[in-house]
């Protein structure tokens, strides 16, 4: 599969507080996915004039990723995003709907991109960016992408569930720990990583979404990896 998208420094995750919420299985497949590759991730909360992010800011900034909240309407927040991309190439990831136009067009005015509501009676499948458009932008490019659904998500997963705990960045001080030498930190005798999990030092819901992907990664033919 090409991706339509090669090269790029850092990655933008979008996410809304409300309509729609955050998914956190999503979110933490996606960083896996660009923490595998080196390629740096900012998680933005926007919607903050509807409703919080709650834990989850504090969760992500603890295990070392830059999280940043946005206010589209009134662009507070935006100038972090701004400080993120600059110089770089990125582009903005996300759900539809969770405002990735919107932001560009609170950090690019000149750009008024189309931007919409997404009305639940249609569900889902109704994109209105309809196709990645890159801008050279802040001496860097950034790149608008049309939002996934849950079903597209599906198919990214394609780390080698040996490698797997490596794009668990928290895991790295316990991993090397485990009694087993390969220890897949499942149901393993004396695995540190879900020490740590009991501990409550590794949050539940990274390990809950390393487990998923463990499981889906598992189902994955050899021929089917990427080399
Ligand atoms: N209240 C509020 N509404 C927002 C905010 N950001 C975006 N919206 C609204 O959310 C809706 C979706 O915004 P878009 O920017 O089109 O979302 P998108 O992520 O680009 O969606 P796709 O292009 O379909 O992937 C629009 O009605 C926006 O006005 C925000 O911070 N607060
Ligand atoms: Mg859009
Ligand atoms: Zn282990």
């Amino acid at each position: 599969m090409r991706p339509p998208l090669a090269n790029l420094d850092g990655i933008v995750f979008v996410n809304s507080c409300v309509e729609p919420a955050p998914n956190r299985f999503i979110l933490d497949k996606l960083v896996a996915i660009s923490d595998s590759k080196g390629i740096e991730p900012l998680i933005v909360f926007t919607k903050t004039d509807i409703g919080a992010a709650g834990e989850l800011p504090e969760l992500y900034r603890n295990i070392g990723i830059k999280v940043c909240t946005v206010d589209n309407t009134t662009g507070s927040g935006a100038e972090e995003v701004l400080d993120f991309i600059r110089g770089k190439t990125t582009a903005l990831i996300g759900n539809s709907g969770v405002g990735k136009s919107s932001l560009m067009n609170v950090l690019f005015p000149q750009l008024s991109l189309e931007t919409a509501h997404i009305s639940r009676k249609l569900g889902r499948g109704r994109h209105t960016t309809r196709q990645v458009e890159m801008y050279k932008l802040e001496g860097g490019y950034v790149a608008d992408t049309p939002g996934f659904s849950t079903v597209d998500t599906e198919r990214y997963c394609r780390i080698p569930k040996e490698e797997l705990d490596g794009a668990f960045r928290e895991f790295a001080d316990f991993s090397g720990k485990c009694m087993f030498g390969d220890c897949a930190h499942i149901k393993e005798k004396g695995c540190a990583v879900r020490a740590a999990v009991d501990e409550g030092i590794i949050a539940r819901s990274r390990y809950d979404s390393y487990l998923r992907m463990y499981e889906e990664a598992a189902k994955i033919n050899e021929w089917e990896r990427p080399k």
